[in-house]
């Protein structure tokens, strides 16, 4: 018979080449130990609501408005939802044509993208255009999109930090592209140093390639540091002088933990930096209703802004959004509502502020207990949480654990992760997934299980490493 052509041999090359962590080895190895009926702590995707946190009220009740309409028309509608949601929900019907089963422009709801240049003018203070905002089913379809339309061929190198959210490096080998990696310095709090990412760009010339554009994670994903304005500014600078397109992924920007460094877009540095960078440096800056306080990963709703491109692309990346028609709608108004959330004078505006500051403190405590958690363990290294959402400690194996894991096939920090989960239910993603220093071992946790059980999850997490490493050194044979 002759090979057909969705037989593996014959499929794209590029398809094969994708690796993806967050869902990989580990966490098909933890699905396996739940249907065995062991209880597993999912830290390995930052889902809060997957973990317990309970979504915002008002934005819920304004989407089960819109998707029940009837129920507007039922003269008990005002003792089941507040006169404030059901005024949205009219206002987000009246921008669809037909509700939320009708498909909408490809670039989303035109006074959605409103609602989203309003948000970006009162954060940023400079103005943003409509026309150059287009809603995405979550931030990564966003990317790809960019992405895609950035790479011309395996010449096309993209700058992106490591260790990195593999949507960029997977993205990257499946549209053809080169990864050029800059490495954090975890000595600094995975700072990023200009003087790396020069030679990281000079070494990637040398080998032929055209360096088109650079991906920065601020707040990062899996290293959690924030960005100091004068690190942005220095970015920008350098992408104009290296004629580079800045792909910034600004999807943690409400997960803060510190106050030295508040979140400042890359949006905004650009602008107050006058010309001729304002006008010059290509940008295009992402956001997602998936993190922050909302968490709403399953509904789908992102958005991109384009700075500085010419409308000629902007009208070929529109045509190719249309391909998938429509982002979908309700994933638009979700973000809608994030982007212009209850004002002071409206009735739900306190419950709002309530429960989002709840979610937000709550993080804040997480971010510290993990931390102090992780340094308190036998040759384990941890930079504190600044921003995001997860925890990245360093692991100091020793040689004879690196050597076990070779014995038993694996990278060092699987091994570590596959013992740590079967001994603990304690779901991680090995560092190798993200990228890191050859020789550098670490495991990406979320912040994410809920405060009152953290206590009792790192103290497992403790015993675990303490005999693990205990084990490895040499100094007790104990079976784990
Ligand atoms: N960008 C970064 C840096 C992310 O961490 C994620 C999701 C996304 C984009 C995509 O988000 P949406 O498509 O949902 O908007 N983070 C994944 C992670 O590392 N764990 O869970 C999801």
């Amino acid at each position: 018979m002759a090979p057909k052509p969705l037989d593996y041999e014959n499929i794209n090359e590029n398809v094969k080449k994708v690796q993806y962590a967050v869902r990989g080895e580990l966490y098909l190895r933890a699905s396996e130990l739940q249907k065995e009926g062991k209880k597993i702590i999912f830290t390995n995707v930052g889902n809060p609501q997957a973990l317990g946190q309970k979504p915002l009220t008002f934005p819920r009740q304004v989407i089960a408005l819109c998707q029940a309409p009837f129920l507007m028309e039922d003269p008990n509608v005002d003792l089941l939802f507040p006169a404030d949601a059901i005024a949205r929900a009219r206002h987000y019907i009246a921008m669809t044509s037909g509700g939320l089963g009708a498909y909408s422009d490809s670039r989303g709801l035109p006074g959605i993208r409103k609602e989203v240049a309003e948000f970006i003018e009162r954060r940023d203070g400079y103005p943003s255009d409509p026309e150059l905002i287009f809603l995405t089913d979550g931030a990564s379809k966003g990317v790809m999109q960019i992405l895609n339309t950035v790479i011309c061929n395996e010449n096309d190198g993209i700058l992106v930090p490591v260790p990195q959210y593999p949507l960029y490096s997977a993205t990257i080998s499946l549209c053809g592209g080169s990864l050029v990696p800059y490495y954090l310095e975890e000595s600094a709090n995975w700072g990023l140093d200009i003087g790396q990412l020069r030679q990281s760009v000079w070494e990637a010339r040398h080998k032929g390639l055209t360096v088109k554009a650079m991906v920065i994670i601020n707040p990062g994903n899996p290293t959690g540091q924030c960005l100091s304005e004068a690190n942005i500014k220095e970015i920008l600078e350098f992408c104009y002088i290296e004629n580079l397109a800045l792909l910034a992924d600004e999807v943690y920007q409400q997960n803060i933990y510190q106050d030295e460094r508040p979140f400042i877009s890359a949006k905004k540095m650009l602008m107050s930096m006058g010309l001729p960078f304002s006008k010059e440096v290509q940008l295009v800056s992402y956001h997602t209703v998936s993190k922050g306080y909302w968490g709403e990963c399953g509904q789908r709703g992102g958005y991109f802004e384009m700075t500085n491109i010419s409308p000629k692309t902007v009208e070929e990346i529109y045509k190719v959004a249309s391909i998938s028609l429509s982002p979908n709608v309700p994933g638009q108004i979700f973000l809608g509502l994030m982007m212009n959330p209850p004002k002071p004078i409206d009735i739900s505006y306190a419950q709002f502020v309530s429960e989002s500051k709840a979610i937000l403190e709550s993080l804040r405590r997480r971010a510290q207990i993990m931390t102090d958690g992780f340094n308190s363990c036998r040759n384990v290294v941890c930079n504190f949480t600044e921003g995001a959402m997860y925890s990245f400690p360093q692991l100091k194996l020793p040689p004879k654990a690196i050597a076990a894991a070779k014995e038993a096939g694996k990278a060092p920090d699987v091994f570590y992760c596959l013992k740590l989960l079967e001994a603990t239910g304690i779901s991680t993603v090995p560092g190798s997934g993200f990228g890191q220093k050859a020789g550098d071992f670490h495991l990406r946790t979320t912040i994410l299980p809920p405060e009152e059980e953290m206590p009792e999850i790192m103290a497992s997490f403790k015993k675990f490493n303490d005999e693990f490493m205990q084990k490895y050194e040499g100094y007790s044979w104990s079976r784990m």
